[in-house]
């Protein structure tokens, strides 16, 4: 167990669906000072991001700002055997990405398949376990995703 749970927890409201012995509680992994967790339910992008925020207080969908947090992300979908959603989105407007509300100015977008192609049909980015660069998808498909918060 993490040795800064209580603090963590202690100082933030718990939805009351979320205890402290629970595996989304307990299983999150350090790195850099922050934390992150692999939620092992898909659903679609936009339940992901509400999740990670209002589930778990604190925490948003993961975002990736250097090719070293990128490594490291792709190791916990090569260890869990999953692709994952990222907090990248330009829903808002097309072909302005966002972090949350914060345009984001560091990609990782996948090469070789032209991505980000899919124009205002694509507005969310998932991370595949099979390479590391990113891909434009629809929002509604259903994937596991991975929440982040600041290292307190
Ligand atoms: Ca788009
Ligand atoms: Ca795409």
């Amino acid at each position: 167990m993490y040795e800064g749970e209580t603090e963590l927890y202690g100082t933030h409201k718990t939805p009351s669906d979320i205890t402290s012995d629970d595996p989304l509680v307990v299983n999150w992994t350090e790195w850099n000072q922050h934390l992150y967790l692999m939620v092992y339910n898909a659903t679609d992008w936009g339940n992901a991001f509400s999740v990670c925020q209002e589930k778990l207080s604190n925490a948003h969908l993961v975002y990736i700002e250097s090719e070293e947090e990128n490594s490291f992300v792709h190791s916990m979908l090569t260890e869990s055997d999953k692709d994952a959603w990222i907090g990248l989105s330009d829903a808002d407007e097309e072909g302005t990405w966002k972090w949350g509300s914060v345009v984001a100015d560091f990609f990782v977008w996948s090469e070789w398949s032209n991505e980000p192609d899919g124009g205002t049909r694509e507005n969310c980015a998932v991370k595949l376990q099979s390479d590391e660069p990113w891909y434009d998808i629809e929002c509604y498909h259903e994937f596991y995703f991975i929440c982040e918060r600041d290292f307190l």
